[in-house]
């Protein structure tokens, strides 16, 4: 390519570059009231630093073509620290492999920008395949955990047979971001485990875990369930004893399977938990985030649970890589009660949704439970129409 071409292509590729990172963000209205959406994705494949995907050496590169394309920048867990918003992503390579990279905001919906290099995770004994999904939790003992999945070929797979997987909780942890220690994966009793979380207290001077556990990989079999159990140490860590804190539940949005999403957020009237949920359809799984508040003392007590989703996929959301699918293992409080929600879809790209710890509380308690048949949430609507008929002339003025 001529040197004038080549120079052309380059400014072009950088000055797009830099006007996606600067792009400002717009809050959008708000029907419901409990959130507000955000009119562009936080994060995208298109994001991701220049020189992690160009050789900007002409003699190496004399065309400027990409030599390392990216596929997707998701699931990222979210920690404020010296008053910027980070965010530990998961970005997944075109080779499928994941990995984790921080990308820091000023404002934490716009500006959003990837340190100079990505997370490199020091492995254990029995090297991951693939990590994804990383949930960090501001620890009383003074570190920052990062729990993620580990993901390894299944060492009982039958010959021939190179999709069966194994995940595991691993853990690591920081004060940064920048260098981590990583500890030996959690073992447990339940099978596989991915969405697990760690709890930011003691209890009973022990380390507390939410988990999932699942027979397979993909199906949860006869697991499923968010779980809780305790484990003495966090080093070395065991949970010996599950109890379940959300079963899946038939005909729910969490019929198949559900996992915790960030650590929970604790306010003077309870925990709040944001989880997704996972059921079926005819197009295949269709994954929604879903609230409930826990017992203050007792955090694997559900004290508050609205019935259905919170957030859904919407409008383009609803289509990426795994279509109709939102997840979320990210959120932020400001000091004012702000919260920033984090959330990926279709396993593609990073939004952002704004509320308060007033707004989610009131959601979580004062909105009706699900009472599981068709009959009874009419009953539920029909109790808030008549509980409206003195108020319906406000309503009509
Ligand atoms: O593809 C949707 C999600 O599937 C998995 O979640 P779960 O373990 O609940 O099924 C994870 O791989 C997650 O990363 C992904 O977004």
């Amino acid at each position: 390519m001529k040197q004038e071409l080549l120079q052309k292509r380059m400014r072009k590729i950088k000055e797009e570059h830099r006007n996606l990172l600067e792009k400002k963000n717009k809050k959008l209205f708000s029907t419901n009231g409990i959130y507000h959406r955000y009119k562009n994705p936080i994060l995208t494949r298109e994001h991701i630093p220049l020189h992690w995907r160009f050789d900007f050496n002409p003699e190496t590169n004399p065309m400027f073509l990409e030599r390392i394309g990216f596929n997707a920048t998701m699931n990222a867990g979210a920690i404020k620290l010296n008053g910027k918003y980070l965010l530990v992503v998961r970005v997944e390579g075109n080779d499928r492999k994941s990995f984790f990279a921080v990308a820091e905001s000023p404002n934490g919906t716009d500006n959003f920008k990837f340190r100079n290099r990505p997370i490199f995770m020091p492995q254990t004994d029995n090297p991951d395949t693939n990590v994804y999904d990383m949930r960090l939790t501001q620890h009383d003992d003074g570190w920052i955990y990062g729990v993620f999945c580990t993901e390894r070929k299944d060492p009982t797979a039958t010959n021939g047979d190179t999709s069966s997987a194994v995940a595991a909780a691993g853990i690591a942890r920081t004060k940064d971001l920048i260098n981590w220690e990583r500890l030996a994966d959690l073992k447990s009793t339940t099978g596989q485990q991915r969405n697990v979380v760690l709890f930011p207290h003691l209890i009973d001077g022990k380390y507390a875990f939410y988990t999932r556990p699942q027979d397979g990989f993909i199906n949860t079999g006869k697991g499923g369930g968010i779980g809780f159990g305790l484990s003495d140490s966090i080093e070395n860590s065991e949970v010996k004893e599950e109890v379940i804190v959300d079963a899946k539940t038939y005909h729910t949005v969490y019929e198949v399977k559900n996992g915790l999403g960030p650590a929970p957020i604790k306010t003077d009237k309870g925990w709040l938990q944001l989880a997704h949920g996972v059921r079926n359809t005819a197009a295949g799984l269709r994954y929604t985030l879903y609230m409930f508040m826990t017992d203050l003392e007792k955090p694997w007590i559900i004290t508050h649970k609205p019935a259905g989703h919170f957030i859904a996929p919407l409008c383009n959301e609803r289509v990426g890589d795994v279509s109709n699918v939102v997840f979320s293992n990210g959120w932020i409080t400001d000091d004012d009660g702000k919260v920033y929600i984090y959330y990926a879809s279709s396993d593609t790209r990073m939004h952002v949704a704004t509320s308060t710890i007033e707004k989610l509380v009131d959601y979580c308690m004062n909105s009706p439970q699900d009472k599981l048949y068709s009959h009874l949430s009419v009953e539920t609507i029909n109790e808030l129409i008549d509980r409206n008929h003195k108020f319906i002339n406000v309503l009509a003025d």
